[in-house]
């Protein structure tokens, strides 16, 4: 595989979130929602139960369940928990809800050769650190990864190595299960005859293009044959800018250890310049001949771009360490990263500018209010 993306998705999210907290519920049927249900546990869906069912009908069919409200608060929180967690595995991620993302895993090939043990990992590193159990999908792209997530849901995990793999796996399921394919498209899919994935390929591309228009027909198109060149949007707050380097010979003179080091940094913070970035964390990462890997990271208050001041930064890392000899690779890197700097005040930047971020802000604040309508 040349691109390994990793998506994970929490199972019934809200509501593991309340059982964990109640114990007592553990065999219950959990629903949460007002007068709607936002999510419910798989024991409750067992009686039909789903997301956006009234709660009126949620207890005709199923009188014993236990009915919670929203706590809002709390999940957002706990989602954060876990993306903190994640971004601690790879900085290579979009988080794209409160409770599901992508990671671009490519990096982990070599390293986890075994692609299940991989996935098993990453789901009980989440549970031992959070109580809450989620299901994983790897595949070459987003879109496989994202389909892979659902196969063994919950607390399961599935691999779409290949294309080929994939359109065995999506030949002859309903065509709902691609993204993309909502109320309007499945409409006009199933008017034409169409409901298995492999049909929509009956048609080519310039006719798909022709009864959704050229941008959503080819998205069809590539999606029934596995295509999907979407790369990871990396938040830019969880960018990182660093340099590693492994050594062929272990180097055990302390004072060229040194010296390397700061090398690595100079590279680092010169492709950090290069980009006209501003960041908040330094960390060092060496790995010894044991394989034992140690990272320091310290955190500025405010986001800088000067080098005086991340070199002060690294400076101080260094004083904590305690470099032992016998090193195998050593590592710089700047994260925490904003494009530009927004802790300057309002009244030094430009109206034009002002204006700007302002609507950045109201975005942001939008969407989080979107995603808990
Ligand atoms: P989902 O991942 O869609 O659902 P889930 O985690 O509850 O269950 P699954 O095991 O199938 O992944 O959504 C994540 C959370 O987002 C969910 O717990 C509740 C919330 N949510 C809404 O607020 N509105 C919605 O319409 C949906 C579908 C979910
Ligand atoms: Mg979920």
């Amino acid at each position: 595989m040349e691109r390994l993306i990793l998506h994970y998705d929490m199972d019934a999210f809200y509501a593991s979130i309340e059982i964990r907290d109640k114990p007592y519920l553990k065999n219950e049927a959990v629903i949460v929602g007002q007068k709607v249900i936002t999510t419910c546990n798989y024991e409750a869906r067992r009686y039909g139960l789903h997301s956006a069912m009234s709660v009126v009908n949620a207890k005709k069919l199923c009188p014993y369940g236990v009915y919670l409200p929203v706590n809002k608060e709390k999940y957002i929180k706990e989602a954060n928990r876990i993306k903190k967690l994640i971004l601690k595995l790879s900085s290579k991620v979009e988080f794209i809800a409160l409770d599901e993302g992508f990671i671009d895993i490519s990096d982990y090939k070599d390293k986890y050769k075994n692609l299940n043990s991989f996935a098993k990992k990453f789901i009980d590193r989440i549970f031992i650190h959070t109580g809450l159990s989620c299901s994983v999908g790897i595949g070459y792209n987003k879109l496989s990864a994202k389909l892979a997530s659902e196969i063994n849901k919950p607390n399961g995990h599935y691999i779409i190595r290949n294309q080929e793999e994939y359109k065995l796996y999506v030949y002859d399921k309903d065509i709902k299960i691609l993204p993309g394919v909502g109320k309007k498209t499945e409409e006009v899919l199933r008017n034409k005859g169409i409901n298995k994935v492999s049909e929509i390929l009956s048609y080519n591309l310039l006719e798909l293009q022709g009864f959704f228009g050229y941008i959503k027909g080819q998205l069809i198109y590539e999606y029934a044959l596995g295509i999907d060149y979407r790369k990871i949007s990396v938040d830019s707050q969880h960018k990182s800018i660093g340099n590693e380097i492994t050594y062929n010979n272990l180097i055990t003179d302390i004072s060229l250890i040194y010296k390397n080091l700061d090398e690595i940094f100079n590279e680092t913070f010169k492709r950090f310049k290069e980009k006209n970035w501003y960041g908040k964390t330094v960390t060092i990462k060496i790995r010894y001949s044991d394989r034992t890997t140690v990272t320091r990271s310290k955190t500025s208050e405010k986001h800088l771009n000067k080098k005086e001041d991340f070199k002060n930064i690294y400076e101080k890392i260094k004083e904590d360490l305690i470099i032992k000899n016998k090193v195998l690779l050593l590592g710089v890197s700047i994260s925490n990263i904003i494009e530009e700097n927004r802790q300057l005040s309002f009244d030094s930047i430009g109206k034009l500018k002002k204006k700007k971020l302002i609507k950045e802000l109201k975005d942001k604040i939008n969407y989080y209010e979107d995603i808990f309508k």
